[in-house]
């Protein structure tokens, strides 16, 4: 059986999602159209026009916590959640976390602005925001994490889970839009976000993502299938973009 997933490698939810599909052993096609690409369609499958979608036969999931909550259900083996109640309550707090916050810091405040604006609307991001961002918000966050993260292995033991996953995902935004983790002022951040970058579940589409960033959403399908990506036949994709519904 064979998953379609649809969505941009560059994407930290997307990534999230092949983290765990990854680590479960499960096999996917990709239609990796960039976020605000989606043709009618999609927009059908994903009512709030974000990516990722998963398509399971005749379920399409269109949120990535969803999808991973789906993915433990059915496959639950290696298992993406701690065992103990107390613990899986706090990796799916973690999971929200980074959802929500790391994606209005890294994503909205940082990656949209400096990467994906120029790119997709032809014109420079929210300068403000950029510097508010960089100024209050990342050392906020990543303080914040340093004080919640253990001196070694991941949240819940030696494993990788989906707090670590979600968590990890968004450091490769920011690294995209140029914010590294010092290891000197966040020892133990730096330490996790690097373990869990060499996990083979994260290295697996790293080249994806390179060939993605390296070129324009309308010239992506030749740039991933050159890096070896398996891609659906169709796309949803379009060639000319369409303002998000939720918030821009
Ligand atoms: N809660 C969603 C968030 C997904 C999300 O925000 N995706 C972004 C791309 S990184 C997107 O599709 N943005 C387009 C838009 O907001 O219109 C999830 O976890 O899947």
């Amino acid at each position: 059986m064979t998953f379609k997933l649809i969505g941009s490698f560059a994407s930290p939810y997307v990534r999230k999602v092949t983290a765990c599909l990854h680590l479960k052993g499960l096999d996917y096609e990709t239609d990796p159209i960039t976020a605000f690409f989606g043709n009618d369609e999609f927009e059908r499958l994903s009512p709030l026009r974000r990516i990722p979608v998963l398509i399971d036969g005749d379920l399409a999931i269109p949120d990535s916590s969803a999808i991973c909550a789906y993915l433990d259900e059915a496959w639950p083996e290696p298992p993406l959640l701690p065992a103990d109640p107390k613990d899986r309550a706090r990796a799916r707090w973690l999971e929200e976390y980074a959802d929500t916050r790391l994606g209005d810091v890294f994503i909205w405040g940082l990656f949209y602005q400096k990467v994906v604006h120029p790119l997709i609307w032809g014109e420079p991001g929210d300068q403000a925001r950029i510097e508010k961002t960089l100024a209050e918000d990342v050392p906020r966050e990543l303080n914040w994490l340093e004080g919640q993260l253990p001196e070694s292995g991941y949240f819940f033991g030696e494993r990788i889970g989906i707090a670590d996953i979600a968590i990890a995902s968004f450091f490769r935004n920011a690294i995209y839009a140029g914010v590294e983790v010092d290891p000197e002022r966040w020892r133990r951040l730096a330490a996790f976000v690097d373990r869990a970058f060499a996990e083979p579940c994260f290295a697996a589409t790293y080249a994806f993502e390179q060939a993605q960033l390296s070129t324009t959403p309308q010239r992506r399908r030749e740039a991933l299938e050159q890096a070896g990506a398996r891609l659906t036949a169709e796309t949803l994709g379009t060639r000319e973009p369409k303002r998000g519904i939720m918030k821009l």
